[in-house]
């Protein structure tokens, strides 16, 4: 049978290019803190609530599964409060990203370059918002990193939140590329199950928000890309399930 050739990489952001989700965190509560709320998301609750893709999504499960004092509030009112509470927590975390509070993780950037090199294609499928996508390639890889990414699929593009595969669906259809000739990178379970139903073989970098989710499903799962090649990725994927 003839070998299918790997011609593209679609990474996940949080979590995965960088370990972003403490920011995140620390954005949610300053966020919360603004708008005159008493809630605070301390790490074990973080923890569970990250199970929620998206921040709109996650806000809105908090409010009414775990605090849960929703008085009368009419439906309208209810979500112009999360789009309220969620562009404090964007404007604060894009702050904290542009103060350098947020690095890629260990041979992200190394490989990024390497496949860039390589002619390999590279794009981000992610339930983040652009503008925390900008503020992390910006601070990262600088005004150029449009060039390296050719696609970008978010939360404004893509708003059926991972473990739907609407993100990765959208991201390989605009690559006109079938999802056996591309790797996808993921931290999490539900960015491994949008991507594995998109038909990705998947390589997993879990976390410690992410640690204990189930990857049986994933490719490859490593402790980072720090000691990856692209001889390495070639091979894992000549060897994935078809
Ligand atoms: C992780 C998410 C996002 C972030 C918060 O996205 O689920 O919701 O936690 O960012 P990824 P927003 O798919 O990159 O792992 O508040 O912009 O949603
Ligand atoms: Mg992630």
């Amino acid at each position: 049978m003839k070998p299918v050739p790997l011609r593209a990489l679609i990474f996940d952001v949080d979590g995965t290019l960088a370990d972003t989700e403490s920011a995140h965190r620390a954005a949610f509560n300053h966020a919360f803190a603004e708008a005159g709320l008493d809630w605070h998301w301390d790490e074990p609750l973080y923890t569970r609530l990250l199970e929620i893709s998206g921040g709109k999504e996650r806000i809105t499960h908090y409010w009414t599964q775990v605090h849960g004092d929703i008085k009368a509030i009419q439906a309208g009112a209810f979500a112009d409060t999360v789009q309220r509470i969620h562009d404090l927590k964007t404007a604060a975390y894009e702050r904290a990203v542009q103060d350098g509070a947020v690095q890629l993780r260990p041979g992200v950037l190394r490989l990024i370059e390497m496949a860039s090199k390589a002619r390999l294609r590279l794009a981000i499928a992610t339930t983040t918002s652009p503008v925390n996508v900008a503020a992390l390639m910006r601070s990262a890889i600088g005004p150029d990193w449009k060039y390296i990414f050719q696609i970008v699929e978010d939360a404004s593009t893509a708003p059926r939140k991972k473990p739907h595969p609407q993100v990765y669906l959208q991201t390989l259809h605009r690559m006109q590329l079938p999802a056996t000739e591309c790797l996808a990178f993921e931290d999490s379970a539900n960015g491994l199950n949008a991507a594995i139903s998109a038909g990705l073989p998947t390589i997993v970098t879990p976390n410690a928000f992410t640690a204990h989710h189930d990857f049986a499903r994933a490719l490859r799962v490593l402790p980072s890309l720090q000691d990856t090649t692209l001889a390495d990725l070639h091979a894992w994927h000549a060897a994935a399930p078809r």
